[in-house]
């Protein structure tokens, strides 16, 4: 045991991680939505499969609602609800891509009407925000042209500041805004927030309550994100993650799956500074699709994941990677490092979970539960996650 283990097991202790609400739905590919029997007909159905994630993980206290794809009549009837299930609602995120408007964009789409509409909607989103306790807004725009000259980039870039000036105005003094970077899809030659440093941008003008939220599949291959991580989480500007795994571009598979070694060093820059926790004020989320693997499960395996790469950068020993990067030892400082990475956590962390009263295999917990059998029978005709529904 490493004399940094009860410090690590406190840390994971305290860890938080939200679910995505379209986690829970049917989702696909634009070849296929393959329905799987017993997703949730409407939000509230949504909000109990989470609850099941955190009643075995004990790290998914949050869920992140999609509006309009969770629209209901009484937001403060779904937050109660969210808070009898055990949960409670997270991030607010919208939705301005749907919509046969948005063709040519929303908030810089070329047409004053159509950005109207989407500003609207994302002024709706923050009385949500008001109506369910939520204090973050997380906007990801569709927003780009597909061909050189279709738009002007640079006017393009006035419409989105405008928009966002106004969103910002109407925060409440404990609310935030998140904006999320994607380097392509759905537009092909330009994106209007394709990376962090145009997030970045954005946010410095507009103030405190603004910070960047990075999506670890949104990145160029190659792209070195514990490195943007460290630059805006020394700005102040780190707002919170969007975790999922990527082998090509938003894939959106299981965060860890992909590449367990890149989740681990972006939890160790968290790590240096002491920001792994919910008071750090860094938004730890889920942004996933369980396209062919059950849903319920799929989260919970990438909660273990997260719980996992957390536990082995709690482990690095900061003290001897300072002396080592002091002295200039470079094979010494990857060591440390790597003595880390290498360890096996598993025991470390089921050890967490049984000294909060959880099975120490939260999967087997949650097979043994009947919960999947019980929804399979009890619902029929399930929705999608997003897309149509
Ligand atoms: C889209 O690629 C982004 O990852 C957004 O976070 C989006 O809102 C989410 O994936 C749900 O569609
Ligand atoms: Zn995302
Ligand atoms: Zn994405």
């Amino acid at each position: 045991m490493s004399d940094r283990t009860p410090y690590a097991q406190q840390v994971l202790a305290g860890q938080s991680i939200e679910t995505p609400s379209w986690a829970f739905g049917n989702s696909g590919t634009r070849f296929k939505v393959f329905a799987q029997q017993g997703v949730p007909r409407d939000p509230y159905e949504k909000l109990a499969d989470a609850a099941q994630v955190h009643k075995y993980t004990g790290a998914a206290g949050s869920v992140a609602l999609h509006i309009p794809w969770d629209r209901v009549e009484d937001y403060g009837d779904l937050a109660r609800h969210a808070a009898a299930l055990g949960v409670r609602i997270g991030t607010i995120n919208s939705n301005t891509f749907q919509d046969d408007d948005y063709m040519l964009g929303s908030v810089c789409h070329p047409d004053a009407k159509i950005r109207r509409k989407a500003a609207d909607h994302l002024l709706e989103c923050v009385d949500i925000m008001d109506a369910t306790g939520s204090d973050t807004l997380k906007l990801w725009f569709a927003d780009g042209t597909n061909y050189p000259g279709q738009d002007s980039i640079a006017g393009r870039q006035d419409r989105l500041a405008d928009v966002l000036a106004e969103v910002y105005e109407r925060l409440g003094d404990d609310q935030r805004l998140l904006l999320e970077y994607k380097l392509f899809e759905p537009s092909f030659y330009t994106t209007d927030v394709p990376d962090w440093g145009t997030a970045y941008a954005h946010c410095l003008k507009l103030g405190p309550k603004a910070q960047v939220v990075i999506d670890t599949g949104h990145h160029a291959p190659g792209v070195n994100i514990e490195f943007i991580v460290a630059f805006l989480l020394r700005e102040g500007k780190l707002g919170g993650f969007d975790f999922n795994s990527r082998f090509y571009a938003d894939d959106d598979l299981m965060v860890g799956a992909a590449d367990p070694f890149q989740l681990f060093r972006i939890l160790h820059e968290l790590a240096l500074r002491d920001a792994l926790l919910p008071a750090s004020g860094i938004a730890y989320m889920l942004d996933q699709c369980h396209n062919i693997e059950p849903k319920i499960p799929g989260q919970i395996r990438s909660i273990m994941n997260v719980q996992e790469a957390t536990a082995k950068a709690l482990l690095v020993d900061h003290d001897a990677l300072a002396a080592a990067q002091r002295a200039g030892d470079v094979l010494g400082a990857n060591a440390v490092l790597m003595d880390a990475y290498n360890t096996d956590v598993r025991p470390l962390v089921a050890e967490v979970r049984t000294g909060q009263g959880l099975a120490a295999d939260p999967l087997a917990a949650y097979a043994a539960s009947g919960y999947a059998e019980e929804i399979k029978a009890a619902r029929v005709g399930g929705s999608q996650a997003g897309w149509g529904a």
